[in-house]
């Protein structure tokens, strides 16, 4: 049984020394591969070179790195018919809720200003606001946008969340699908996008949301960098409707040297590490995933292609 690992954000050889210490018998090898295709059972990805994964006829599944999975699903040539598994492991879960967290707090302590008033030598309070005077909406109420709710209900903001299905979940008011997106907007002041990019989460970021948050309000864009509008954001910002963008997730990654962000005083930005799989936990998640196949049992977190996450 033969693995092989091609990942942008391993650091050393961290997955391949996890992989060996926890499944012996699993052999493992890293891309570029030089050795016989058909040998390859399984693949641990992120951001393969399109057309690579269609090279080897016998893959039984494919793990991406990451719990987006929109690398995959952009390469035309994906082989159909394999299950695609996206990484759902504690390390990630919770690296996402420390910077939402942070994220949140950040616009409702009003760092941005402090910054702006820090660079200008200005000493000024701003009136406190009350945590539960705010609402914090969480796009998307998957396996990340729900711990984050999990973890910012020690604040007492009011919390909402607005997913593709209906959901109940203590403590969030909760709003689905297209129908229930306005009343969601229409209350939140801290907007935190942890949405899958799919054709119908693509440029939800955009003025028309925007218009329909409070004024003032901020936005947090931790799930990809296609979900916003870029031009939407600065005009949003510059005129006031928006105080304040935290980004991790841009179009083009690493965002170009000219691009506008990089100098826009009320743009927190930083540079797609909003949370990394760590493969001392994320081993686990693999393997057991593998032994279940190799024991004729139904794999966990396999994606939806169809869906798109
Ligand atoms: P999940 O698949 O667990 O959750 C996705 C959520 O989005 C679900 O609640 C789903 O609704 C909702 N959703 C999907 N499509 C729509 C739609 N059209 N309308 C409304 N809601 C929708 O994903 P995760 O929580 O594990 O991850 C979310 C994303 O976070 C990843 O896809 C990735 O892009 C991003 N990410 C970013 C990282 C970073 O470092 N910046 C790190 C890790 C992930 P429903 O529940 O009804 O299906
Ligand atoms: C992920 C990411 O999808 O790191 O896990 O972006």
């Amino acid at each position: 049984m033969a693995l092989l690992i091609k990942t942008d954000i391993d650091r050393g050889n961290a997955w391949t020394e996890a992989l060996n210490a926890h499944y012996p018998e699993l052999k493992t090898f890293t891309w570029p591969y030089k050795g016989d295709p058909a040998k390859i059972d399984y693949a641990l990805v992120w951001q393969p070179p399109k057309g690579e994964l269609k090279r080897y006829p016998n893959l039984k599944a494919i793990f991406s790195v990451g719990a987006g999975i929109d690398h995959l699903a952009s390469d035309p040539e994906l082989p159909t018919g394999i299950p695609v598994v996206r990484m759902v492991e504690p390390g990630l879960t919770a690296g996402m809720s420390q910077y939402v967290t942070l994220a949140v707090l950040n616009h409702h302590r009003f760092m941005i200003d402090y910054a702006a008033q820090r660079r200008e030598k200005v000493w000024e309070e701003i009136p406190q606001i009350a945590a539960d005077a705010r609402q914090v909406g969480m796009l998307g109420l998957g396996v990340l946008g729900r711990d984050a709710l999990d973890k910012l209900k020690a604040f007492d903001f009011k919390l909402a969340g607005w997913s593709r299905s209906p959901k109940s979940i203590t403590g969030v008011t909760c709003f689905h699908g297209s129908g229930g997106l306005d009343a969601f907007l229409a209350e939140t002041d801290i907007l935190v996008c942890l949405l899958p990019l799919t054709p119908e989460t693509e440029g939800i970021l955009n003025s028309e949301t925007f218009a329909k948050l409070p004024a003032g309000a901020s936005v947090v864009n931790v799930g990809r960098g296609a979900h916003l509008v870029e031009d939407d954001l600065i005009a949003a910002l510059d005129s006031g409707q928006l105080s304040g963008a935290t980004l991790d997730v841009f179009r083009q990654e690493p965002l170009p040297e000219k691009h506008p962000f990089w100098k826009h005083p009320r743009i927190f930005m930083t540079p797609h590490i909003a949370s990394m799989t760590i493969p001392s936990s994320a081993v686990r998640a693999v393997v057991a995933n593998i032994q279940r196949l190799e024991s004729g049992e139904a794999l966990q977190h396999v994606v939806d292609m169809k869906r798109g996450y």
